[in-house]
């Protein structure tokens, strides 16, 4: 049996405002090519399918043209979990209508255990494997609240949830493969796992928000022959053991993982021994971060002229004079090729305003979290109370994003 584990599309995302929809779209072609080559009989999508909980018409209209492609393909099973950016509810709409084409999808832990197993079919209808189906895990659905409790409390229980969640789940799993037990089990989940490389431009703060657990692997049951993630962006096993995969992202979310290698995994199972291979994602969109003086800059900007380049460009200004005028330098530089210039940061402009006069900063380009320091900051409160300030700070966040989305659900 051959898998295929993605996971963080993030279909829709918008890239320093540009819309790229042809990325999306050439990755997933590439992703049905690999499919029906390499006659993969199982996906697994480890959640973030979508930027947003409301994806646009395009987003939506390309995920459904591949789920179409793949339901007349060799790929006899599709698994798709929400991660925290997508909307559960909309993702399981389509659930019942989905399960006709052999692609189940999994918003919320169910009710029942059983709304979370998938059994895996052979073309012959024999068993092949079992997937425990867990979704992204919000704090409601699993913790149960105390009054009073701190934050260490709450963490410990969150764990708690998460383990006897996965235990209930596998359980459920082993179960059927009672009379088969040289299948494969393989669980799915977006989450934090303990000793995984956050790196680039994810968001560390997001990944905090909501699910401040880092999970220990050995919170998963032994049971599970191969772990399927989701959640970080860069390609990696976890804590150094093989079968405890991020598949990571597999196009650059950012300038900060342009250098990435993006990958998918296949998993081939010799019984229920995974076989992995890394299969390398091509870069779509050529994306170069440029730093240094303005002569450096004019110099590598040369260069990529040359190579009649199309990168998208993030221009970092490192010279000691301030240049006022270097937004007009550059754009002048690029002007005539196919060179595309998404950000400049102007690190002298930005030093002197910010030391000389912080109220001018724009409150645009500071994360909230920084603002929230800021008052922490101006408000003299001691540094000793700041983490446990934040972290109430970053709850509240999370439930009015949570409360959001049942708006919008
Ligand atoms: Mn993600």
């Amino acid at each position: 049996m051959r898998v295929l584990h993605t996971s963080d599309w993030h279909l829709g995302r918008s890239f320093y405002g540009s819309r790229h929809s042809e990325v999306f779209a050439a990755f997933l072609d590439l992703l049905g090519n690999l499919i029906e080559d390499r006659k993969v009989d199982v996906l697994l999508v480890a959640g973030d399918v979508f930027d947003t909980v409301t994806p646009g018409n395009l987003s939506q209209s390309l995920y459904y043209r591949f789920l179409n492609r793949m339901s007349h393909s060799c790929c006899r099973h599709i698994i798709i979990t929400a991660g925290n950016h997508d909307s559960p509810t909309f993702l399981e709409a389509p659930r019942a209508l989905l399960r006709h084409l052999r692609i189940h999808v999994v918003g919320t832990p169910g009710l029942s255990p059983d709304d979370e197993v998938v059994v895996l079919q052979g073309a012959d209808g024999s068993i092949e494997g079992v997937v425990c189906a867990v979704p992204f895990l919000r704090d409601r659905d699993i913790r149960s609240v105390a009054a009073d409790e701190s934050v260490d409390d709450k963490n410990a229980r969150l764990l708690d949830g998460i383990r006897k969640h996965y235990q209930t789940v596998c359980d459920q799993a082993e179960e059927q493969r009672k009379h088969h037990p040289d299948i494969p089990l393989i669980a799915m989940g977006h989450l934090f796992a303990a000793g995984g490389r956050v790196g680039g431009d994810e968001g560390v703060r997001d990944l905090y928000i909501g699910s401040l657990a880092h999970v220990p692997l050995d919170l998963f049951p032994r049971s599970i022959d191969y772990l399927a993630l989701g959640h970080l962006h860069s390609a990696q096993a976890v804590g150094g053991n093989p079968v405890c995969r991020y598949s990571g992202s597999p196009l650059p979310m950012g300038f900060g993982d342009a250098n990435q290698s993006k990958k998918v995994l296949q998993i081939e199972f010799n019984g229920r021994e995974p076989l992995i291979e890394e299969l390398a994602v091509p870069c779509f969109q050529a994306l170069r971060r440029i730093s240094g003086d303005r002569e450096a800059i004019l110099i590598q900007i040369e260069r990529l002229r040359e190579q009649m380049s199309d990168a998208w460009l993030e221009i970092d200004y490192t010279g000691s004079v301030l240049q006022d005028s270097i937004r007009e330098v550059i754009t002048d530089a690029v002007a005539g090729s196919d060179l595309e210039v998404k950000r400049i940061r102007n690190r002298q402009a930005a030093d002197q305003v910010l030391a000389a006069q912080q109220e001018e900063e724009s409150l645009a380009a500071l994360d909230v979290l920084t603002v929230f320091q800021r008052c922490l900051e101006q408000n003299d409160v001691p540094q000793g109370e700041w983490a446990e300030l934040e972290h109430a700070f970053q709850e509240i966040l999370h439930d009015l994003r949570f409360a959001d989305r049942r708006a919008e659900d």
